[in-house]
């Protein structure tokens, strides 16, 4: 059998980078994701913009941007089959609590500081992933 690779966008944020990249790094692999890309690069508020577009207007929306750009972030692509969904459930749910609660495994109830500073970034959907991985990678050369 023959399981078509997916791709998704994946960011380890400024506050992880800096504290917890090599443990983060450790349980990506130890998922089964492949690396297929990885630079590590301060966001410019534009991606941030970007890949939050949904959310602009809110209350955070400025913490949000400062909390992304404050220093370098880890950007990668990561391929597995179902790797979308599957790196919402190794990042676990948005707020750092509720992950402790549900997902004591993920990489959020291990990692993250609060709602905000919460480790780690990933796309919502794989359409969301196409575009996401475009913006920052350029056309995609990996299959
Ligand atoms: O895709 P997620 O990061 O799990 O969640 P999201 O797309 O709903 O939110 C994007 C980011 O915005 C999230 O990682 C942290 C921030 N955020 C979301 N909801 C709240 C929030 N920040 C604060 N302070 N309060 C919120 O309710």
């Amino acid at each position: 059998f023959f399981f078509p690779q997916e791709h998704t966008l994946a960011v380890i944020k400024p506050a992880a980078a800096k504290e917890h990249k090599d443990d983060i790094m450790q349980k990506v692999k130890d998922a089964g994701f492949t690396i297929s890309k990885i630079k590590e690069a301060a966001l410019t508020r534009d991606m941030v913009a970007h890949f939050y577009k949904d959310h602009e207007g809110k209350s955070f929306f400025g913490d949000l941007l400062s909390s992304m750009t404050e220093g370098p972030s880890v950007i990668m692509v990561l391929s597995k089959e179902n790797a979308v969904e599957e790196w919402r459930q190794l990042m676990g749910p948005t707020d750092p609590e509720e992950a402790k609660n549900i997902s004591p495994e993920s990489i959020r109830a291990q990692f993250a500081q609060d709602i905000l500073s919460n480790a780690v970034h990933g796309s919502s959907t794989k359409q969301q992933a196409l575009e996401n991985i475009q913006y920052i990678f350029g056309e995609i050369d990996i299959d």
